[in-house]
This record gives C-alpha cells, structure tokens and sequence, in this order.
C-alpha cells in the first residue's frame, strides 16, 4: 500500500508539472489581441509583433445623445454654431466621421523567467471628415477631409511576475510613453485654403508628455479556459510644450478565452475606459471654431465589447478581435466610437 501511495504522487505530481508547462503555450496563451502587457516570456526569449488596429468612429454625441450633423454645427443663420455645457463651438465646422488606424510594432525580451522587457512602436494614421459650419469662409455644409500620419508615442516597460502558482500569475507592468509624436501640424484644408490652422487635439500623433503606463494583471489557467482581470493606466506628467496635457486613463479589462483545440481558442471580453478632459490649454486652438479644440470635450466613460480568436500557426501566434463600443457617455460634444478591429501576428524564439 505504501509503494502504491508513493507512486501514485509521483506520477500526479509529474503530470501536474507536465501539464502546467504545457498549459501556458497553447493558443491562448496571451490575451486577446486587444489587451497587452498580460503575458511574460522566459528567460533568453525573444518575441517579436506586429499589430493593426482600426477604430471607426461615426456621428456626434452629446453625453448618451446622438445629434446629427447639421444639429452639430447649429442653425444657419443664427448665433453661430452651438452651445455645449456653456462652451460655444463648432461655428467653423464640426467632425462627423473618423477612421483611427495604428500600426504597432513590439518587441518582448524575457530578461529573467519573471521579468519581460517591452518597446512598442506606434504608427497612427487618422483621417477626420467634417462638415463646414456658418463662420467658415469656405460655405455651410461643404464638407472637407484631414489626415495626419507618422510616429506615435513609443511605449516601453517592464513586466513583472509578483506571483506565479501552478495555475495562476500575478504580473505587474512598469510602463511609460516618451513624446515621440508630432503634436503640432497645420493645414488648411478646413477652410479650403485660405487660412492655415493647427489640427485639433483628436488630429495629434502624441501626447507631447511622458506619460506613466502602470498597471497589472491577473491570470488564471483551467484545464480548458483561461481567464484575465487587468487594469491598466496612461497617465501624463506634467504639461507639453503646447501648454496642455491630455487625458488621463483607466482601462479595466476582463476575459475569458475557451480552448476549441491545444491552437485555436476564441475569447470574450469586456472593457471599460474612463478618460478625463484635458488640462491646460493651446493657445491656438480656439474653442469656438470646432468642438476637436475644446479641452473640456475629451473625457468620458466607454465599455466595449471584444469577440476574439487565437491561433497558433506552425511558430507564428495569430490573434484578431472585434471590439463593439456598446455604451459610451461623452463629455460635451464628440465623435461616438462605434466599433474596432485588432489583428496580430507574432513570433516567439
Ligand atoms: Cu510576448
């Protein structure tokens, strides 16, 4: 009997062991493609990614309130524009679509088996529709395209395992921004050509500050699902050189990924986002041409939806995501985002 016990622990400590080890490289072995920072590579691994994101935003809100697009630039004829929680705006032109693309290029080194060093390169590119209001020289609802593209803020960091259980890790991120994108370019498109502007906040690569990326995140692996819980934040330090900062951040993020086989996985997940207005002011963006240059319109509260898939492809780990904006309460007036697409590919050796 007591040989039988014996070799009978051996045997389910081997097994737990094996299949703790392999539970942690099937396909959903990092979150959704959405999320990031949740996983850590192991000591020597290198991990390379490229991720597209795609966020499409379509018609005004004013707090829950969708408004139309000639609501959003006032009547003709009277007072110019609109008036939103006591701010006049938008007597020059109002936004009424925007595509919201990224490139992201990442880079994971695993330092230590419980600490993973980060850069990520951030490609935005942002194309903004609008439709011309009662002051703009260019004529009443015409409407005009801009677009900005280049470098974003490069994000790097460190994560770090505060605990790790057969099933379970506790990481933590140490993650910052530096200003490497542009925030200021002019155009004059919105007024067809007659005066250059600086593109409006929204229309900006960077955030013009270093900015603290701290968050954390739990993991929990079953036998076949894993599960997630993170928080994560973007705050910036001090003001930019414009003489404003943009909003701080919150994301709190949880999801539940169901292995279909040991290389495909699907995933749902649910976010919130609580951003602030921004602080400070640019001085040469005045408040009353467009509501894009209103600080006082840039917070709010979103909760989206993700439905997600994972794969794992020969080397290659493919991950995509669908992300639906299903609630959102917007300071002042702003674009409403309607839905995102995230795709990736990455490689680990
Ligand atoms: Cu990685």
């Amino acid at each position: 009997m007591r040989w039988f016990i014996a070799v009978a622990s051996v045997l389910s400590i081997t097994t737990c062991l094996t299949a703790a080890d392999g539970r942690r490289s099937l396909a959903d072995k990092h979150g959704p493609a959405g999320v990031m920072g949740d996983h850590l590579h192991d000591k020597g691994e290198w991990m390379v990614e490229y991720k597209y994101m795609n966020m499409y935003m379509e018609d005004n809100r004013i707090g829950e309130r969708e408004v139309s697009d000639s609501a959003a630039i006032g009547p003709a004829g009277g007072s110019p524009g609109i008036v939103v929680d006591g701010t006049q705006t938008n007597s020059g032109a109002s936004p009424t679509d925007m595509t919201m693309e990224m490139h992201m290029a990442h880079i994971m080194y695993g330092m230590t088996d419980d600490v993973t060093m980060y850069t990520m390169i951030m490609m935005p590119s942002l194309t903004m529709d609008h439709i011309r209001g009662d002051m703009n020289p260019a004529g009443r609802g015409t409407t005009f395209r801009t677009h900005n593209s280049g470098f974003g803020d490069m994000s790097l960091g460190a994560l770090l395992r505060l605990y790790e259980s057969r099933s379970t890790d506790f990481i933590l991120n140490l993650g910052c921004s530096l200003p490497t994108g542009d925030i200021y370019r002019e155009s004059t498109a919105p007024t067809g050509g007659r005066v250059s502007q600086p593109l409006p906040y929204p229309m900006r690569l960077g955030s013009g500050t270093f900015n603290a990326r701290p968050g954390f995140t739990w993991k929990r692996y079953g036998e076949w699902w894993s599960t997630g819980i993170q928080v994560q934040t973007d705050v910036p330090i001090g003001r930019n050189y414009r003489g404003y900062s943009v909003s701080d951040e919150v994301r709190y993020n949880s999801w539940t990924s169901v292995l279909l086989t040991d290389w495909l996985s699907v995933s749902l997940r649910g976010e919130h986002i609580w951003r602030t207005d921004y602080d400070g002011e640019d001085n040469d963006t005045p408040d009353g041409v467009i509501s894009t240059n209103v600080e006082s319109f840039r917070g709010g509260k979103w909760y989206n939806l993700g439905f997600g898939a994972q794969m794992i492809l020969k080397k290659s780990y493919l991950s995509t995501e669908l992300i639906s904006t299903i609630e959102q309460d917007l300071d002042g007036i702003q674009l409403e985002t309607d839905f995102a697409v995230v795709a990736s590919w990455s490689r680990a050796f």
